[in-house]
């Protein structure tokens, strides 16, 4: 009953009627949707909604899994094999790709001697092997439990073979039941960039295009999504790629910065004082010299640790402002806020990580083990009309991040072991 009156509001704001909510719904669930339709009024007046869809249909790999890592890992041992080097960035003729695509680019790029087939048959068994380590991206687990436990309708729409899918699918809790519909490059006459797949996702959602919204990483995704009169929303999985996204409805940084009220569709409720829990992780290593800047030009000096070691890490971290703990083994544990990424403001060409601790420090501590614990997010990276901008900005984190972490649910990280370890 009350998604009726939550598909009411929809209406009565007069954008566009779906008429595909699922109409029935406990008691609790309409609690739940009551809190919804007040959000979404609410933003109707701060923030215009941009058009109301009833369903959302997912890609795969770069959207909910970190497919890139595992896809250059392979092509790493099997160019090596042929005394060929990976070079990451073929990486951008691959993405959003059907494997013959990608492997007839790959042929090409390589002056590989194998016919595209032949590659595809070798690679076959390496990628198989692999499908069990690919690890779900920031904010897609958050973002399946939650559309599936609001019963909006979810639907997977990948290029990958749909066997590939269910295998890829099958090693994350509670996938394969959330999506009412998969459906595969090897179930349609011609993938993405063709509109085909989300069309016949539409269809067997029983749910006009219209009313569907894509959320994709890829540019053919992207493509075939506007093809087929789908509202898009682009999570770039490339780095710096976002200016070529002109064709998609909302380009995000990275799941973590979707806001479904912005389509009409329930809003998350995880977000506590301006910052989201995020499931913790750790990085460490001794203190090098970072770009010389952190001091002097911004007055906020920021910790680097080399990044060498850890680029397959970062590499699953999207890009953005975090928080959490850090430790020196010789000087104590001290609360943190950090940028990961490639800093827009001066457009570095490396990710880097930048942690500032927030404790004035007598002296630089170079060469010393520093651990640290990152346990919530604050926003995607920006660039700013000024400096002064931001340093107002980075000083506004820093406020977000010390008041966050004496919440309960991160401060209880501070007595890891792991922030005292010296090793
Ligand atoms: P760099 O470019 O080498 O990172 P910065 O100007 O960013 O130089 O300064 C960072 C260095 O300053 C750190 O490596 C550390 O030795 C020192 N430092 C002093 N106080 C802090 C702090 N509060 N947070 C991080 N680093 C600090
Ligand atoms: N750099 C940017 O270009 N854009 C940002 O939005 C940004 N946010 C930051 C937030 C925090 C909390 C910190 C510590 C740094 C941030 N930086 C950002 C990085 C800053 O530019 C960097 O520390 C300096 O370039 C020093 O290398
Ligand atoms: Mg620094």
């Amino acid at each position: 009953m009350l998604r009726f009156a939550f598909c009411q509001a929809h209406t009565s704001l007069s954008l566009q009627s779906p008429d595909h909510f699922q109409s029935e719904c406990s008691i609790d669930q309409s609690i739940v949707n009551l809190c919804d339709l007040y959000v979404v009024l609410k933003m109707s007046i701060t923030k215009p909604l941009k058009k109301l869809v009833s369903c959302v249909i997912l890609d795969l790999d770069g959207t909910l899994l970190h497919t890139d890592g595992i896809v250059s890992d392979v092509l790493r041992v099997y160019l090596g094999k042929y005394g060929k080097k990976w070079d990451g960035r073929e990486v951008q003729k691959i993405v959003g790709k059907t494997p013959l695509e990608a492997a007839t680019a790959v042929v090409e790029d390589y002056g590989l001697s194998c016919t595209t087939s032949e590659l595809l048959s070798e690679l076959d068994p390496m990628f198989s092997n692999q499908w069990c380590n690919i690890k779900a991206l920031p904010g897609a687990n958050r973002l399946i439990k939650h559309l599936s436990g609001h019963r909006v309708p979810i639907a997977l729409a990948s290029n990958s073979p749909r066997e590939n899918i269910e295998t890829k699918i099958s090693f994350h809790q509670g996938w394969k039941e959330s999506f009412l519909v998969i459906i595969g490059g090897d179930e349609v006459r011609s993938g993405k960039p063709s509109p085909e797949i989300f069309l016949e996702a539409a269809k067997r959602l029983n749910i006009e295009p219209s009313s569907c919204l894509v959320i994709e990483d890829s540019l053919p995704g992207v493509t075939a999504g506007k093809a087929a009169g789908m509202e898009v929303v682009a999570v770039p999985s490339l780095p710096k790629q976002s200016h070529l996204f002109t064709s998609a409805d909302e380009v995000i940084n990275s799941l973590l910065d979707l806001h479904p009220e912005k389509w009409g569709l329930p809003p998350f409720k995880d977000w506590i004082k301006d910052t989201l829990p995020i499931e913790s992780w750790q990085i460490g290593g001794p203190v090098i010299k970072g770009f010389g800047r952190g001091s002097k030009v911004l007055g906020i000096p920021t910790a680097n640790l080399s990044t060498e070691r850890y680029s397959a890490l970062l590499s699953e971290h999207p890009s953005g402002v975090y928080f959490g703990w850090a430790g020196l083994p010789t000087r104590g544990v001290f609360k943190m806020v950090m940028s990961i990424g490639w800093n827009p403001y001066f457009n570095n060409t490396e990710k880097t990580i930048e942690p500032w601790l927030l404790h004035d420090f007598d002296e630089d501590f170079y060469g010393e083990e520093l651990h640290l614990i990152i346990v919530g997010y604050i926003r995607p990276e920006a660039n700013f009309p000024s400096l002064e901008s931001l340093i107002e900005k980075i000083h506004e984190d820093r406020k977000i991040a010390e008041e966050a972490l004496d919440l309960p649910m991160y401060s209880k990280f501070k007595d890891d072991p792991y922030l005292k370890d010296s090793t």
